[in-house]
């Protein structure tokens, strides 16, 4: 396993719709095992493939915040089959958005039919954090960013800030 470097906005890369994948492979196992690593490394709770700079729809997920017991979750070609029409605000940020956070408002359940890290498909009911989390990941896959609920003005100050902290770092 190894950890891999997460893309930050602005980044065309984010804005790439990812493409579905043939099958649970070798390749994909080991995307997956780099990604979680790579999550619980940065403290998050959810990374997109596209977040390391692969395009395909792959997703991983622990929302335990228990380092003692861990329940990472793998998701293959999501595909949300019901969103509940109540709304749920939760407090996001992004690994892909360092920093930032903001109130966001989305369907407070949702059904999600994908594959599993042995290719195995399942289907999901989720609620409260996870659902929010499973929808926030989702939208990484489409080249949605959470700041894209924001208003102009908001996404365009936090895409200034962050443009200003890459030009002032050395990395790209
Ligand atoms: O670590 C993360 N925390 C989080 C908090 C509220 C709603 C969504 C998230 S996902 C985020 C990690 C990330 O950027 N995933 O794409
Ligand atoms: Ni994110």
């Amino acid at each position: 396993m190894s950890i891999r470097n997460i893309i930050t906005e602005p980044n065309k890369l984010l804005r790439q719709i990812s493409k579905s994948v043939d099958g649970v492979g070798k390749e994909e196992q080991k995307l997956m095992d780099d990604m979680l690593e790579t999550m619980y490394a940065a403290n998050g709770i959810g990374l997109a493939a596209i977040q390391v700079g692969v395009p395909k729809r792959i997703i991983v997920m622990d929302i335990s915040k228990n380092e003692n017991k861990k329940e990472p979750r793998y998701f293959v070609n999501p595909v949300i089959k019901n969103k509940d029409p109540l709304n749920a605000t939760y407090e996001e940020g992004c690994l892909s958005v360092p920093d930032q956070f903001a109130e966001i408002d989305r369907p407070s359940k949702c059904e999600v039919e994908y594959l599993d890290y042995d290719g195995n498909k399942k289907f999901l009911k989720a609620e409260g954090l996870l659902a929010t989390c499973i929808q926030h990941e989702m939208d990484h896959l489409e080249g949605i960013l959470f700041i894209d609920y924001l208003s102009k003005l908001k996404r365009s100050m936090i895409i200034k800030k962050l443009s200003k902290l890459k030009s002032s770092s050395a990395e790209a």
